[in-house]
């Protein structure tokens, strides 16, 4: 994270429209691309706030971006008013953006850093690992129901910020770019996991297949379903879908299965003792079943036949694209320490040799839970 001091992220806070005085702008959050910190303030009764430094070498059109997130999050609270409140604001269940003095939706700063503002939803809490089927199946809810009130929002109004983001053709590309290139010398460090990548390029091209023969309808999608995305209320209700940097075109298996990488996986994203890494079952049905509950209002049954394809899919692109920046010498993703893009990458390699292992009874599971509700 770059360094601006109390003074600067104050000055930074008060460019939006905000009631109350700047108590203290904190670190805040785990996400490995933007800058985020918590901004309290000192009026009773009025919210904190997320004040964010988007990270404008990965989203190089910061403008597009808010306005896919304007897009996005006018339609969702259109349809939460539709729905009825169900005892709560509106601005507790999508992102509320706050202007700046001038109006925008964004604070340009004079070393060209651009920053953003939202309410910081208050007695919420996420996960970065799943502990109950409760919670797995809450978040299957939140990014089912997230799926569906944008159903029919019109796909070509929603900018590709980030071109080919899920497309593993263009990753794997990337990728062997990376291995040519050897900027750092640390090929041979990886000959291992390129093998595993390398054996299975041709199995994780079915969904682009199915999509390009018209199988696959293309949806506006979330694109970064990580289960610490849903903000769950103290009842762990799923209260709001966080993280809206990434909606795009996409189809419904990437979301499926970036979500599950997340919920069936006992261990965190980046765990060093692969031993550790197991998977959960239990969770897994639990998130299929929360989806299904929002998401069969809108399914056909080919997207379901494809959930699978994307279960496996997303955890072995997170491997490519961790190792892409592992061999790149680690520009896109915040590290901790060093290797860790390559702690991460071995971590999601294990996690789908795991899948890979249960592939049919988690086919199985799915097709069945389908069947219960649709
Ligand atoms: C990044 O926003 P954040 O840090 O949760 C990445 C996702 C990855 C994720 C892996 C724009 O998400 O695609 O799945 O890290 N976001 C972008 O943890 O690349
Ligand atoms: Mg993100």
């Amino acid at each position: 994270m770059s360094n601006f001091n109390p003074q600067q992220l104050t000055a930074l806070a008060n460019k939006f429209v905000i009631q109350g005085d700047v108590i203290d702008v904190i670190p805040f959050g785990s996400g490995h691309i933007n800058d985020t910190y918590r901004v309290r303030t000192a009026q009773q009764q009025a919210r904190d706030y997320l004040l964010q430094r988007i990270n404008h070498r990965v989203f190089g059109d910061v403008p597009s971006l808010m306005q896919n997130i304007a897009i996005v999050t006018q339609q969702l609270k259109r349809k939460y008013e539709a729905i009825g409140g169900n005892g709560r604001s509106l601005a507790d269940r999508v992102l509320t953006l706050i202007p700046t003095h001038t109006g925008l939706a964004y604070h340009q700063d004079s070393e060209g850093n651009f920053w953003r503002m939202f309410i910081l939803l208050a007695d919420t809490r996420s996960y970065d690992i799943v502990e109950t089927p409760q919670q797995a199946r809450e978040g299957g809810r939140a990014f089912g129901q997230f799926q569906r009130l944008l159903a029919d929002l019109d796909v070509t109004l929603i900018h590709e910020v980030l071109p080919d983001f899920h497309h593993i053709g263009r990753r794997l590309a990337k990728l062997h770019q990376a291995i040519a290139a050897d900027p750092v010398n640390r090929v041979r460090r990886v000959e291992e996991e390129l093998m595993f990548v390398k054996a299975r390029e041709k199995r994780m091209h079915t969904i682009l297949q199915r999509a390009a023969e018209g199988q696959l309808p293309l949806r506006i999608i979330h694109n970064d379903t990580k289960f610490n995305n849903v903000l769950l209320d103290v009842h762990d209700r799923a209260q709001c879908v966080i993280d809206l940097d990434t909606v795009m075109p996409g189809y419904v298996a990437y979301d499926f299965g970036d979500a599950i990488r997340t919920i069936i996986n006992s261990a965190a994203e980046d765990e060093a003792d692969l031993s550790s890494i197991t998977l959960n079952i239990p969770l897994f049905e639990a998130y299929t079943a929360g989806y299904f509950e929002e998401a069969h209002a809108f399914l056909v049954r080919e997207e379901i036949n494809s959930l699978m394809e994307g279960v496996l899919l997303l955890p072995y692109m997170q491997a490519v694209r961790f190792l892409t920046d592992f061999l790149e010498g680690d520009h896109y993703y915040k590290v901790h320490h060093a290797d860790h893009n390559l702690q991460r990458a071995r971590a999601q390699i294990k996690l789908v040799e795991l899948l890979e292992i249960h592939e049919p009874e988690l086919r199985n599971s799915i097709d069945q839970l389908a069947k219960h509700t649709i």
